[in-house]
């Protein structure tokens, strides 16, 4: 039996569909943001895209931050939040509702 440590336990998107609200989805990333300054920077986002086991979390996380990444800081912040979502939603099986 796999025994859940603290990553599988608070960092992993259940299998299957990842069916959640906006609110669940800012709540989710804001665990990738390990200084905890509110904002998710490209190796946050790996992290979060590696969680979701999807492949080739590193490009994916690049794309992300040029999708999502609106004044162009190099930061994901909670006005980029709306563009990161539409970017899960369409690169990486998630389902949002607002
Ligand atoms: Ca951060
Ligand atoms: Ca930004």
């Amino acid at each position: 039996m796999a025994i859940m440590n603290y990553h599988t336990v608070h960092k992993c998107v259940p299998a299957g569909k990842r069916e959640m609200t906006m609110a669940e989805f800012k709540e989710w990333i804001r665990r990738f943001d390990e200084d905890k300054d509110g904002r998710i920077n490209k190796d946050d986002l790996r992290e979060a895209i590696r969680a979701t086991g999807a492949w080739f979390p590193s490009w994916k996380a690049k794309l992300g931050v040029k999708a999502a990444d609106m004044n162009r800081d190099g930061f994901i912040d909670d006005s980029d939040i709306t563009a990161l979502a539409e970017f899960a939603q369409k690169n990486l099986g998630f389902r949002i509702m607002p």
